[in-house]
């Protein structure tokens, strides 16, 4: 693809910064009463409000004629048509074809894949039924109530962040953990809140070769085995959600219980497939396909709607603006939803490792930004932690704030409260507080001169700080997944836009193999090892010092 900055989109957008410069958000809002009108659209059950950018209706039009240059649409188009996206990988992407529950056909390589699909969709639902009814029984008789999902990365996140944001719709008396890091201390602590007679244990890997599930999967293993469990037993209590059916089977798997998907599904895409049994088990299978199905209205619009009506286009476009153009390293995404508490972790992943790329999908160097840092917490908690940065640092930070109008639990006052404050923090954030206003507020509680000089710069806020409303009615299965597709097909589309491939993470690879090496250099408990020589100075110091400390004890 030819360098995007080279494009005259590109070079109006640059000059759109310049004729903005010296117009603030708030004067934009009073010269157009109907600037919300303008900026905001409604798209499957959600409600996306983007007129608190710095962005007037040339800026839009040159966004979508980058997009256009971009050959976003055609991109759009050989993603669902199964083509290989993935370049560097040589796969599909087709996570939408999952949740797909019309009679569509997807193809990969000639092949038909829907059919595996419902076939695969059909497994899970015979399990989780299974499972719920009572009738799949532990090695002693009693029914499996608790769920260990054992993964990482995208094994982990997706499912974790669903079964925590649908909080109120889990069935009663079942229990889910979920078990990533290889710290010891995770699987520990979480077998000593289990009982083996009546723990299922998920053992989600797509490879199962990765060091953490695998390791984890023995330490349960071996505790199970421990416990009173029998070798015989072990297939009544992992089940594995794989595409490497042998390794599962090796590891003591009934191969009637490893429920597999596909290389092209993604890691980071995958709770929609087979590794979304978890998420089955806590909530039941029809929670799971309305997620699902929420999830297919928001591709169906994606892949329909016009770009300049189009939620995760426009979310995308705005996300270009703030990041190549206003200078945005990072984007905080800020759930007013306590259920949502794993949502900014979930998306660090789906975003971060999706576009923290530094080559385009040619090989070549990209010459503008790509993907911010994200980060966030649920509101109104950071609003007593890193907000002050926001408001009054001196980088520009872009959010989302995303809210449901009714919560899944109304009590007393709570959620109007959470929305006031959800409201006010985006209005803030864009009109800040002039010196004047600030002057004015300290004379009014009967400051000084003297004080007011002295005080008055720290209760400035410059304001400009560009957000996003984003509104549910409430969040529920199909609503969440609704939202969840929203955010993977904006990432898509910048992806598109800065012509990388947003479906590999080579990145990660790096540090995981440097590991490997260093592995055996760590000293057991009480093990005395020779000095460290292989490596740099400092990481030599580090093992020796390490291996001192563990010898000693
Ligand atoms: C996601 C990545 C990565 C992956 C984990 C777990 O897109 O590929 O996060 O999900 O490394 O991999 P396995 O599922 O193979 O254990």
């Amino acid at each position: 693809m030819s360098d995007i900055s080279k494009t005259s989109a590109w070079k109006m957008l640059e000059q759109d910064v310049t004729a903005l410069a010296g117009t603030s958000m708030h004067q934009l809002f009073a010269d157009d009463p109907s600037r919300a009108d303008h900026f905001s659209m409604e798209a499957a059950g959600l409600f996306l409000d983007y007129s608190k950018n710095k962005i007037t209706g040339d800026v839009v039009d040159q966004l979508i004629a980058l997009a256009k240059e971009a050959d976003l649409e055609g991109v759009r188009g050989h993603m669902f048509a199964g083509e290989a996206v993935n370049v560097t990988e040589d796969r599909a992407v087709l996570h939408p074809a999952l949740r797909d529950f019309s009679m569509r056909d997807y193809h990969v390589g000639g092949e038909n894949i829907s059919p595996l699909i419902r076939t695969e969709l059909a497994k899970m639902k015979a399990f989780a039924a299974s499972v719920h009814s009572g009738a799949r029984k532990g090695y002693s008789g009693k029914p499996l109530d608790t769920v260990v999902n054992i993964g990482i990365g995208g094994s982990d996140l997706g499912p974790q962040m669903v079964v925590e944001a649908l909080r109120p719709y889990w069935i009663d008396g079942r229990r889910a953990f979920f078990v990533s890091n290889i710290d010891g201390q995770h699987i520990s602590d979480t077998l000593a809140l289990l009982d083996p007679e009546t723990t299922l244990f998920v053992v989600a890997s797509k490879t199962f070769t990765t060091q953490e599930t695998m390791t984890n999967a023995q330490s349960a293993k071996a505790w199970f085995l421990d416990k009173g469990g029998a070798d015989g037993d072990i297939a009544k209590h992992f089940i594995a959600l794989s595409t490497n059916a042998r390794a599962g089977e090796a590891f003591g798997i009934d191969p009637a219980n490893i429920f597999t998907f596909w290389d092209w599904v993604g890691g980071r895409y995958s709770l929609w497939s087979a590794i979304g049994l978890s998420i089955a088990l806590q909530v039941g299978f029809d929670n799971f396909e309305k997620l699902l199905r929420g999830a297919h209205a928001m591709d169906e619009h994606f892949r329909t709607a016009p770009l300049h009506q189009n939620m995760p286009v426009m979310l995308a476009l705005i996300g270009v603006w703030n990041r190549n153009f206003m200078g945005a390293a990072s984007h905080a995404i800020l759930p007013y939803d306590q259920h949502l508490h794993r949502l900014p972790a979930y998306l660090q992943q789906a975003d971060m490792e999706s576009n923290g790329k530094r080559v385009t999908a040619d090989g070549e160097d990209v010459s503008v930004k790509t993907g911010p840092v994200i980060f966030g917490e649920p509101g109104t908690n950071g609003q007593h932690a890193f907000y002050q940065l926001l408001h009054q640092g001196t980088d520009l930070i872009s959010s989302d704030f995303i809210a449901a109008a009714v919560s899944q639990t109304e009590l007393g006052d709570h959620h109007p409260i959470l929305l006031a404050n959800f409201l006010a923090q985006t209005q803030a954030l864009m009109r800040g507080k002039t010196e004047k206003e600030a002057r004015e507020e300290l004379a009014a509680e009967g400051l000084t001169k003297a004080e007011i000089d002295t005080l008055a710069p720290h209760k400035v806020f410059p304001g400009d700080r560009p957000t996003n409303s984003i509104l549910m009615e409430k969040l529920t299965p199909e609503n969440l997944g609704v939202l969840i597709a929203l955010y993977e097909h904006k990432i898509f589309c910048q992806g598109v836009i800065w012509g990388i491939n947003s479906f590999d993470q080579w990145g990660v690879e790096l540090g995981k193999a440097l590991a490997k090496e260093i592995l055996p250099e760590i000293a057991a408990c009480g093990e005395k090892k020779p000095a460290a020589a292989t490596h740099d100075a400092s990481t030599n110091g580090l093992i020796d010092r390490i291996n001192k400390i563990r010898g000693r004890i």
